[in-house]
């Protein structure tokens, strides 16, 4: 196991990186593809009927109505790719209240047959290019269908070495989250996981949704307040009674559970915000039909920008070969000292063939 690991460790390091985020270095130190199609197909099912879940109706939406907000953030907390902050104009749209869940996406699988990402053998001629030139390429073994699982650590342990407390696991997908010996049974009200961005995109074909813009997350989760820090106000994460599920403690060995979960939370288990929406901060990080880029806000112009798309190319200068999409909103892993994901502008960004324990998403449709 110890070779295997070592060997993933290697080829997955890039991969890994995306998940637990939070690398880039903050301020101290320092239109394709926006609706439900896919603009990568590798690992993209045939979508056997588009039957929807709830037919064309808004069951379990909520109208967001459109307004003008400052996007991004100017604080001590922020990312560099939070600034600069800038004006941003959004019509209403309807989102779900609620993370999608295991039985909303278990009903999409009943209807379509469709096989996720998870469930796949990888492919490496696709792979590989997301990865350093000459990366060598994995026993076939290595390739087949897994996910990434996450693993606490014994004790304290550098926050810069992802590898650490992520595992590469094989036969770990939305339906085995911990992996073969886990299901979830009882967990049909928590939100699915180990959903790639492409699982997520055919479930919104499905359902006749899309996923949200960057844009619309951000100004969703505000919930009508202006320049708070999260998605509540400002009051910090750990005061007063729990407001959404994260990591308590020490990351990545030690969690308090003061708010009473230490992966996903059934939805709905914490107080909305302003718009009526659930777990916006923290639970599962949820996919945003954008790509990720950067320096995307720097390349906004001082005027309004009108229910922006999101970049045409993806760039991380942590890992430049590799494109990523947008997910916002953090997770049970996030933990004020080290990701501080919950925040409302804190934007992570995650290439759109990898799943994880702690990934899922939400749909929204347009008002008109
Ligand atoms: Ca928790
Ligand atoms: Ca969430």
């Amino acid at each position: 196991m110890r070779t295997r690991f070592t060997y993933m460790k290697t080829v997955y390091f890039l991969i890994l990186l995306t998940l637990a985020g939070c690398l880039q270095n903050p301020k101290t130190n320092s239109s394709t593809g926006h609706s439900c199609t896919p603009t990568q197909s590798r690992f993209s099912s045939p979508i056997a009927n588009t039957d929807s879940i709830n037919g064309n109706n808004h069951q379990g939406m909520v109208l967001i109505p459109g307004g003008s907000f400052t996007m991004g953030a100017d604080d001590e907390q922020a990312w560099r790719d939070e600034f600069p902050e800038h004006e941003v104009q959004i019509n209403s749209f309807w989102m779900d209240i609620h993370e999608v869940t295991n039985a909303q996406f278990a009903a999409f699988v009943e209807a379509t047959g469709y096989v996720t990402t998870a469930e796949r053998a990888v492919d490496w001629e696709e792979v590989k290019n997301e990865l350093p030139l000459n990366t060598p390429k994995p026993d076939d073994s290595l390739l087949a269908p897994a996910s990434l699982v996450f693993v606490a650590t014994d004790g304290p342990t550098s926050l810069n070495d992802v590898s650490q407390w992520w595992q590469w696991r094989t036969g770990a997908n939305w339906r085995n989250p911990e992996g073969p010996k886990s299901n979830i049974d009882g967990k049909e009200n928590h939100p699915v996981v180990h959903v790639s961005w492409h699982d997520a995109v055919a479930y919104c074909q499905w359902a006749g949704k899309r996923l949200p813009t960057e844009a619309e997350w951000e100004y969703a989760s505000r919930g009508g307040l202006s320049n708070a820090v999260y998605a509540w106000g400002d009051e910090s994460l750990l005061e007063g009674k729990p407001k959404a599920n994260t990591w308590e403690g020490v990351f990545p060995y030690n969690n308090r559970l003061h708010d009473g979960f230490y992966l996903s939370a059934p939805v709905k288990s914490f107080q909305p915000n302003g718009f009526g929406l659930y777990d916006m901060s923290g639970n599962v990080w949820e996919w945003c039909a954008d790509w990720y880029h950067e320096t995307y806000y720097k390349s906004l112009s001082d005027n309004t920008t009108k229910n922006p798309k999101g970049p045409e190319t993806s760039y991380d200068s942590n890992e430049p070969y590799s494109k990523k999409r947008v997910t916002r909103g953090g997770s049970f892993l996030c933990h004020d000292s080290y990701c501080s994901g919950y925040r409302n502008s804190m934007r992570m960004k995650t290439t759109p063939d990898t799943g994880s324990i702690h990934t899922g998403f939400r749909t929204v449709m347009d008002a008109n």
